[in-house]
């Protein structure tokens, strides 16, 4: 176990841990805040770093984690289809509140409690992904199949 990690960065490894998968969270001085900046760090394509995006049904007021490419923009119709009610934004206190996690954070896996989940199926062409984990410096680099078994979530068109 690396014990450097911050509280939230050892949380998503854990919770990754719990479900049978090795990977390493890694906490690097450099940003990993936005899909951008988290592809500089690491040395990938934007396309490849997994974005977890959280909004608001506008109904129902439930979370909703979009993962999405870090190439791609949610097109909000395309998830108001899948769950059948108006999508919203989520402002800063919602996402910290549903998911446990700071916005540049947000990890796809180990949140506060489970939250349906639609993973971008262009995420499923790469070798290797790398996604948040916890804290806007915390990454770790995982496999298609790895998300997908990890988060349980439907896959789709988001775009
Ligand atoms: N750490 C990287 C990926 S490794 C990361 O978390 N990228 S992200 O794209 O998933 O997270 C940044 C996202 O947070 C933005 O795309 C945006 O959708 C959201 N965001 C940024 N600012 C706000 C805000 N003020 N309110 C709600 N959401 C925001």
């Amino acid at each position: 176990m690396n014990q450097r990690l911050s509280s939230s960065a050892q949380k998503v490894q854990e919770a990754i841990r719990q479900r049978g998968i090795e990977v390493e969270v890694v906490e690097l001085p450099q940003s990993t805040r936005t899909a951008v900046e988290a592809a500089q760090a690491v040395g990938c394509e934007v396309a490849q770093i997994v974005k977890s995006l959280i909004f608001k049904a506008k109904r129902s007021q439930r979370p909703i984690l979009v993962i999405a490419s870090g190439a791609n923009r949610v097109n909000e119709k395309a998830i108001e289809a899948l769950i059948g009610e108006p999508l919203g934004k989520a402002d800063a206190d919602f996402v910290r509140q549903q998911s446990g996690f700071v916005i540049g954070g947000v990890p796809p896996v180990g949140h506060l409690q489970p939250i349906q989940t639609f993973i971008d199926e262009d995420l499923l062409q790469y070798d290797e992904l790398w996604a948040a984990a916890g804290t806007p410096h915390a990454v770790f680099k995982l496999t298609p199949q790895m998300l997908v078994e990890l988060c349980g979530g439907q896959v789709v068109s988001i775009k």
